[in-house]
């Protein structure tokens, strides 16, 4: 499974190794991707970072992600409730013209459930976007160290817990907080 994993992201590099780093997709310009690499081997969930620009005059919404690096991806983010922060999963992530849509650690991400291999510092994969009015997007997704950007503590949050009402969330939060070790 790992050399089958490994080999889909090989023809995902070479598909789109010449493409720029962002993409536009009708009004929407969509960069910045990013990933922080596993911090072990047994890590069952990942996250994906994105900014999506709106450069027209209408309301556009993400609304399915997919990669052939995991089994599932969803859109997370964390909100402040009694002060405390806690993950929770949205349905689409609107994207409205204007300020760019900035997915970072702590906040909006895309999240990768049951990665096929854990995610090499150095390595990528694909990520395809699904948006309401522009249509799919294929982008790059490249793979920065484990505790990249980690300003903002993404994985704290997790810690928290509690806040997740559907069992799968709660045993991905847990399976997500394992996998992380950065902080
Ligand atoms: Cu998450």
């Amino acid at each position: 499974m790992l050399r089958t994993a490994i080999a889909i992201v090989f023809l995902g590099t070479l598909a789109l190794s010449a493409q720029a780093a962002e993409r536009r997709i009708g009004d929407l310009m969509v960069g910045h991707a990013w990933a922080r690499a596993s911090a072990g081997k047994m890590a069952r969930n990942g996250a994906a970072y994105i900014t999506v620009h709106n450069l027209g005059s209408e309301v556009d919404r993400l609304v399915a992600a997919e990669t052939p690096a995991a089994a599932k991806a969803q859109f997370h983010t964390h909100v402040s409730k009694d002060g405390v922060m806690r993950m929770t999963r949205l349905k689409a992530v609107e994207v409205p013209p204007g300020a760019p849509v900035v997915f970072r650690p702590g906040g909006l991400h895309v999240m990768l459930m049951k990665l096929l291999a854990p995610l090499k510092k150095g390595g990528e994969f694909t990520l395809t976007l699904t948006f309401e009015k522009a249509g799919q997007v294929e982008i790059t997704v490249p793979i920065m160290a484990v505790g990249a950007m980690g300003g903002q503590q993404h994985d704290d949050m997790h810690k928290d817990g509690g806040g997740h009402k559907d069992g799968d969330h709660d045993k991905h939060h847990k399976m997500h907080h394992d996998s992380k070790s950065d902080s």
